[in-house]
Order: structure tokens, then C-alpha cells, then sequence
């Protein structure tokens, strides 16, 4: 769902919800930690998001994605899962490919899940659930993908992971700790932020051998608007109804990881 844009720029597969956040972004105060936008562009017949490639300033870089949040799907999916249940063997079969034992009784009948419990099953298998984020994926410097990264839960897997992918660099880490102050800082007086449900984005780390090291907000294709005069807290507990997200509780513990590792 990507293709590589003209200088500097990347194209993303086109979703108006991401649109719509990336233009209000752009005169929010946090825009030095978003992706520039640059409007749509049409090519091949398929509509595209034009966004800065933030790869562009590392020479070889290493990128992890953090998915962030408590929650990774919208409130919605529980409504439509109840008043119309889709099922989903796509679903089932990404659930037994992990975890064989993790489905029902009546689930392996039916060889389908619904998509809340999907979702729900990745949260708690994952770090998502207790700690507010967890690792989607790595690339190394030689372009290697790494992805399994599904049941790493604890603080101590997590903490072996970032260790991993900084190889033990404590300057890479200081850097990563201050941006990840800096975005912190800046989200507590965001109007976007307050006003927004931040469902499935992503900090994006990237640093590179000369020692470069930054982070980015990426991934608003969940992001949606609260009713006027609504605001979140991101760190209260999520109770259906109230929308909150715990993008502020996974950003501490998150902090708080990379902070002791640095102190170690
Ligand atoms: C994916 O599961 C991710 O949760 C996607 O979320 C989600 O897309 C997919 O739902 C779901 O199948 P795995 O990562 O375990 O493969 P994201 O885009 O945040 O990564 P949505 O549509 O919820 O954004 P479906 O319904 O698109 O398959
Ligand atoms: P999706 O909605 O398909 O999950 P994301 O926006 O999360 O897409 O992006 C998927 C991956 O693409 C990220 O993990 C990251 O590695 C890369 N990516 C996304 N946006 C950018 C960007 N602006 N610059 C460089 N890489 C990006
Ligand atoms: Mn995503």
C-alpha cells in the first residue's frame, strides 16, 4: 500500500480519516514530530497520501514501528460486531498460526472469530494490555524484517528487544529518551491531541551508525474526532463508551523502559 514518491517523498494508500488528520497536523504544535504532508496525488488509477519520507536523512537506517495505545481498534467494530456480526476466517487462521489452543471450542467449530476478539486476543498476548504499546516490527540496516514479535509481552522481552535494535548503544538511547520528552511535552498541550481518539499509531524509532536518532507519530488511519467539546485524558482507564486510548499511559512505560535501560 506504499510506492516510493518523488524527492524525498513517500506514497501511502489514500484514507480520508488520515487526510484529514494529517492537514490539521500540519498547523498543530505537533508538527515537528509528524511526517510532512503534501497533499494527495493520483497515479495508476489509486489515490495516494503524499507524506515526507522520514528514512530520507539516515544513511542505512534501523527502524522499529511501536504500536501505541491500550486499544487498537475503534469503539465501532464492538457495536458492528453486535449487531452485525461478520466472521472472520482470515482471523481465526492468523490466531492459530500463533497460539493453536488460543481459540474457543465453538470457534474451531466455526473456523471464525469476530474481529474484536481478534483484536482483543493480540492485545493481551502482546504488551498492549498491560503496558499501552507493543512492537510491530524491526528492519535492520541490511533491510532484514523482523516481525515476530507477537507475544512479546513482558517488560523484560520488551527491554531485550530495544536492546537489541540499539545494540546496546546508550547514546542512541538518550537520544530516543529525549525525542520520546519532547513528543511527551508537546501531546500534554496538543489541541489535536485532545480533541482526538489515537487508535493504532505508531512511534516510528530510526537511527542510524552516525549515531542519528529520532522518533516520529506515524499511522492516522484510526485517528477520529471526539464531539465538540469533548476531550480525552490518554490515560484513564478505557471503559466502552468513554473512548479513551492510553496513548499517554503506553508513552510512560515506554519512557520508563528505554529510561532504565539508559541507567543500566
Ligand atoms: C491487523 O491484524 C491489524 O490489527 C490492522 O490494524 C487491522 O486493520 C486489521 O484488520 C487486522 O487484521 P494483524 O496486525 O494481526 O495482522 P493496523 O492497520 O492498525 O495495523 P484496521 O482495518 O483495523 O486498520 P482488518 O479488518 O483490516 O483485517
Ligand atoms: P499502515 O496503515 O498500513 O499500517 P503505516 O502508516 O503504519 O501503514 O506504515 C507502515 C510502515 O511504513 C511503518 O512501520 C514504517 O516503517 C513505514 N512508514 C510509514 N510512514 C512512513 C514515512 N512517512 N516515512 C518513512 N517510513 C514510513
Ligand atoms: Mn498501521
Amino acid at each position: 500500500s506504499f510506492k516510493a514518491g518523488a524527492n524525498g517523498r513517500i506514497l501511502k494508500k489514500h484514507c480520508d480519516c488520515e487526510q484529514r488528520c494529517l492537514s490539521l497536523l500540519m498547523r498543530d504544535v505537533l508538527r515537528p514530530y509528524v511526517p510532512g504532508y503534501h497533499g494527495d496525488v493520483e497515479k495508476d488509477g489509486q489515490k495516494y497520501n503524499q507524506m515526507e519520507d522520514l528514512l530520507a536523512e539516515f544513511d542505512f537506517p534501523c527502524v522499529m514501528d511501536c504500536k501505541m495505545g491500550v486499544r487498537t481498534y475503534l469503539e465501532e467494530e464492538l457495536t458492528k460486531a453486535r449487531k452485525k456480526p461478520s466472521p472472520r476466517p482470515d482471523m481465526y487462521q492468523k490466531m492459530v498460526e500463533v497460539d493453536p489452543e488460543a481459540p474457543t471450542p465453538e470457534e474451531i467449530r466455526q473456523k471464525v472469530v469476530s474481529k474484536p476478539r481478534y483484536m482483543q486476543w493480540r492485545e493481551t498476548i502482546s504488551s498492549t494490555a498491560t503496558l499501552g504499546f507493543r512492537i510491530e516490527g524491526v528492519k535492520k540496516e541490511d533491510g532484514t524484517v523482523n516481525r515476530d514479535f507477537k507475544k512479546t509481552k513482558t517488560r523484560d522481552q520488551v527491554t531485550a528487544a530495544f536492546h537489541d535494535f540499539v545494540k546496546g548503544n546508550k547514546d542512541i538511547l538518550n537520544s530516543y529518551l529525549s525525542r520520546l520528552k519532547e513528543i511527551r511535552d508537546t501531546l500534554e498541550v496538543s489541541p489535536f491531541f485532545k480533541t482526538h481518539e489515537v487508535i493504532g499509531s505508531s512511534l516510528l524509532f530510526v537511527h542510524d551508525s552516525k549515531g542519528r536518532a529520532k522518533v516520529w507519530m506515524i499511522d492516522f488511519g484510526k485517528t477520529t474526532p471526539l464531539s465538540e467539546g469533548d476531550e480525552l485524558t490518554h490515560r484513564a482507564l478505557w471503559v466502552e463508551g468513554n473512548r479513551e486510548d492510553g496513548y499517554l499511559s503506553g508513552l510512560d512505560s515506554l519512557s520508563d523502559i528505554i529510561s532504565t535501560m539508559w541507567n543500566s
